[in-house]
């Protein structure tokens, strides 16, 4: 078990790291090495014994020192430093969603608060108004945010929980004992947010696995436990509930979990009109009470005389019609698109330079890639002033002759307040795509906003509105906006959209971004990358894509290069060569 106590404590040197302030390398590191450790099949014992612990993933020297001075000595110095002085229970509070770590620490430094109590009496009393520049708006978002919590209702971010869901799908597997095992639930349909994750397994020891979950070092608390069932409290600050189900049910058990409910309660109706009763137990026959199908999903699907229904879909928005008519969608995924349309590089806020920029998009085997830096209102992101922008078209130039992927030179163009763009238009021309975008000014009227974005959309050089309502999941709420009018215009030009893959964004939303291909607006699907690993973005974009019906021939960027340049730089308004 040495390799569950040493990645507990790992987790907690990462929370305590965090606490403090300290970088986020250093945090995500021990993340890492924990979740490694929680995953690990082999005592980690054995594995330093044979002098491999440096090649277990996210160990590094560092890390692997830290295993060796715990396997010797059975402590860790680091943890009981950060731990000194602060009460066990203090990082209970971190799973407050809104109330940061170094707020929580600046209360516990200041009013002694070191409990998810102790914290909603302060708030009562008013005794937290003027620490930490709490005023009575956040005031009111922390008790918010703790009935939330008490409640277990605070609902997750589609990124965070995937990646707290894969991380126990991959420990499960390899820690033996389960057969099957499928995320199931809001998380499986991609649902922006999540209110928890839904685990099912099959096992021939269910009492072993459901064991081995709730000891799990990022299981921070059991909430209830039944034969075949637990739920718990993730240490991410999330509800988990894993059931095991008999191998015979399992595809009607996953279809069942999958939900939504207000698509279960239609293939029920379904089933039943067929003479066939529907649950989480399989297809049976109502005269006989035979069990005809719930191994597979397909099974239990076909057993109402429905193809498989991808679950994206499963909302009761029309699938369970287009699926009677065999017309349902051919879904994009991530593998149809051809480029990235949205890129950041360190000449504005991105953290690598132009050429590991395109080196990651040609190492994904895209056949373009953009460049598409800030703008110079944009101070705050360093923004490219023309001078800049040309500067680096000729890198740009300089890079392409010795690079396969084809580097579109292009701007994350800021609209201005009244909807100019921040480039003059002979600029914007010698680009090969423009995106604009909003990025101050949110507050204004709705009146003014739509105009704005309306005007924006009509100058001739503008390609793609990006990230077209501003929101940030559970941190900004849309401007206001006539989002009907923008899409209108957008068509009117033949101006494309954006689907943003970035996690706190996601922005169109699933029923805005299937509301412009219903009107034939081309939607890019981008992943606004900022950094290496943000490449990945893209797939939550496909999955926003896919709850919005969209197929490969909804999206900009499944285009070829010809096709692409063909639509963004019609001829007689060719820029550059
Ligand atoms: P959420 O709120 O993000 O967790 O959304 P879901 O869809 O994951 O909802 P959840 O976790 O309460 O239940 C998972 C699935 O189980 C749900 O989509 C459908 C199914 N389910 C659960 N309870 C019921 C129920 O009372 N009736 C029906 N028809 N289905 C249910
Ligand atoms: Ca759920």
């Amino acid at each position: 078990m040495t390799n569950l106590e040493l990645a507990r404590r790992f987790y907690e040197i990462a929370s305590l790291l965090e606490v403090r302030g300290e970088s986020v390398f250093r945090i995500r590191a021990y993340q890492r090495a924990a979740q490694t450790l929680e995953a690990l099949g082999e005592d980690v014992a054995a594995v330093a014994a044979r002098g491999g612990l440096r090649r277990l993933p996210g160990v590094g020297r560092d890390l692997a020192a830290r295993i060796e001075e715990y396997l010797a000595t059975g402590r860790l110095a680091q943890l009981e430093t950060l731990r000194a002085g602060l009460p066990a229970t203090f990082l209970g509070l971190l799973e407050i969603r809104g109330l940061g770590p170094r707020t929580a620490r600046a209360l516990w430094e200041q009013l002694g608060i070191d409990s998810v109590e102790a914290l909603e009496e302060a708030c009562r009393s008013g005794r937290i108004l003027g620490v930490a520049g709490i005023r009575e708006k956040s005031r009111t978002n922390i008790v918010q945010a703790i009935e939330r919590w008490r409640a277990g209702q605070a609902r997750t971010p589609l990124a965070r929980a995937l990646a707290v869901a894969r991380h126990l799908v991959e420990t499960l597997r390899a820690r033996g004992d389960v057969d099957r095992i499928e995320i199931a639930g809001s998380l499986r349909r991609m649902r922006e947010t999540v209110k928890d994750v839904d685990l099912l397994v099959t096992s021939r020891a269910p009492a072993r696995v459901l064991e081995t979950f709730v000891t799990l070092p990022s299981v921070a608390a059991v909430t209830a436990r039944g034969p075949t069932r637990v739920s718990v409290r993730h240490q991410a600050g999330l509800a988990v509930d894993l059931r095991v189900v008999e191998p015979e049910a399992f595809g009607a058990a996953l279809q069942y979990f999958t939900g939504s409910r207000e698509h279960n309660v239609r293939t029920r109706e379904i089933a039943s009109r067929r003479g066939r009763r529907l649950s989480e137990y399989g297809v049976f026959d109502e005269r006989t009470g035979q069990r005809v199908a719930g191994l597979t999903e397909e099974d239990v699907y076909a057993a109402i005389g429905l193809p498989w229904i991808p679950p994206e879909l499963r909302e009761n928005q029309g699938e369970i019609e287009a699926a009677r008519e065999g017309a349902l969608p051919s879904l994009v995924t991530v593998e149809d698109l051809r480029g990235d349309l949205h890129a950041h590089t360190d000449w504005s806020d991105g953290r690598l330079t132009l050429e590991r920029m395109v080196a990651a998009a040609e190492a994904r085997g895209y056949e373009y890639v953009i460049v598409s830096d800030h703008s110079a209102s944009l101070a705050i992101a360093h923004g490219l002033d023309v001078e800049r922008l040309r500067a680096q078209a000729r890198e740009i130039r300089a890079l392409q002759a010795r690079t396969r992927i084809r580097i579109l030179a292009g701007t994350e163009c800021d609209i201005l307040e009244d909807g100019r763009l921040d480039f003059p238009d002979e600029v914007l021309a010698g680009l090969d795509v423009v995106l604009a975008a909003v990025h101050s000014r949110f507050k204004q009227s709705r009146a003014d906003m739509t105009a704005r974005i309306v005007r924006a959309l009509a100058n001739p050089w503008v390609n793609v509105l990006v990230h077209p309502t501003g929101r940030r999941l559970g941190t900004r709420e849309p401007y206001d906006v006539d989002l009907e009018a923008v899409l209108a215009a957008a068509r009117e030009h033949g101006k494309a959209v954006e689907i943003n893959g970035s996690p706190e964004r996601l922005d169109l939303a699933d029923v805005h971004a299937r509301r412009a291909a219903a009107l034939g607006v081309p939607v890019a699907i981008s992943s606004d990358t900022h950094a290496l690993a943000e490449f990945e973005h893209v797939a939550l974009g496909v999955a926003v894509a896919r709850r919005a019906w969209l197929t490969p021939a909804h999206v900009l960027n499944t285009r070829p290069l010809d096709g692409l340049r063909a639509w963004s730089r019609p001829a007689g308004r060719a820029a550059t060569g």
